[in-house]
């Protein structure tokens, strides 16, 4: 582990608000253990180990039913423990990969067998280094036809430069974290607006709403983050994921209370039905339909 990197909270509070029956975390990672899954040559952070016993255990204790289990950049293009815990889950988990285009058609197949049901294509600096868009149009291309998404990771100034990509995909899209918005700048911003207005104009752009710990300037209960995940929940019911983000790579304060996460969820999500949308049904319809 890196000596300034802040591991997950140890004790995390039982939150106050109830998850539907069904509920889906649908952003979360595992991290080694390095000693079983090494994190790859190339990160750009060495985590503190956060197994897939223990993800499962924070998942019953908040009172969720499943995970989405998403490859975090410090393990690379190796999903051995994304796998491995998606496997011992019992039907439990899902994941989304990270690959390159070398990978062979039969690890394709093996991947979509343990529960992969999308790519991810990080295009935060610090995090990852640059891949050639050719090369992502050709992952695209090669795991549309598995029915896989691609979920994509940016930060809300890069949006601009990529939003053409984006909409160009053959897939359903799905930006991690709201793509990132500057708080301090508000929801009616052009910025946050241009986001609101792609999702407007192509209906295959999903949204997960997480991560207002990563984007608070006020810190908990995080309510400054609040209006740009409800606007979101409100204008695209059916094109929503909620995640924890669970264990919280690269925290640069401190690490969030997951039970304060999930209080923030009915306030995003103001009546049932939303809620249900939000946990339940879409995260459903995305990586269980078959
Ligand atoms: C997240 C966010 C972060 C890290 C990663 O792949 C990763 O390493 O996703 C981050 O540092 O913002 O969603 O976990």
């Amino acid at each position: 582990m890196d000596a300034t990197y802040i591991p997950f909270h140890p004790n995390p509070s039982k939150p106050h608000f109830k998850p539907p029956p069904g509920a889906v975390d649908a952003h979360c990672h595992v991290f080694g253990p390095a000693a079983k899954f090494p994190y790859a040559p190339e990160r750009k952070y060495t985590p503190c180990d956060a197994p897939k016993e223990k993800l499962f255990a924070l998942r019953d204790f908040l009172g969720f039913d499943k995970n989405v289990i998403v490859q975090a950049s410090c393990h690379g293009k190796d999903n051995a423990a994304l796998v491995a815990a998606i496997l011992s889950s019992v039907g439990r988990a899902r994941g989304v990969a990270v690959i390159g285009e070398e990978i062979s058609d039969a690890e394709l197949q093996r991947l979509h067998k343990a529960g992969v049901r999308g790519v991810r294509f990080n295009f935060v600096k610090r995090l990852v280094d640059f891949t050639p868009r050719d090369v992502l149009e050709r992952i695209a291309a090669r795991i549309a036809p598995l029915g896989w998404h691609i979920v994509v990771y940016f930060e809300m100034p890069d949006l601009p430069e990529l939003e053409a990509f984006f909409t160009s995909l053959p897939t359903t899209v799905v930006v991690d974290h709201m793509g990132r918005p500057n708080v301090k700048k508000g929801v009616d911003d052009p910025e946050f607006q241009r986001y609101l207005h792609m999702l407007d104009r192509h209906t295959n752009i999903w949204s997960k709403v997480s991560c207002p710990e990563r984007l608070s300037l006020a810190g908990p209960p995080y309510d400054d983050v609040v209006p740009f995940a409800r606007t979101l929940v409100e204008r695209f019911p059916q094109r929503v994921l909620w995640g924890t983000d669970w264990p919280h790579p690269n925290m640069v304060k401190e690490a969030p209370d997951d039970g304060a996460l999930v209080d923030v969820i009915p306030k995003i999500a103001r009546t049932i039905e939303l809620q249900r949308n939000l946990l339940v049904d879409n995260p459903l319809r995305l990586y269980w339909s078959d």
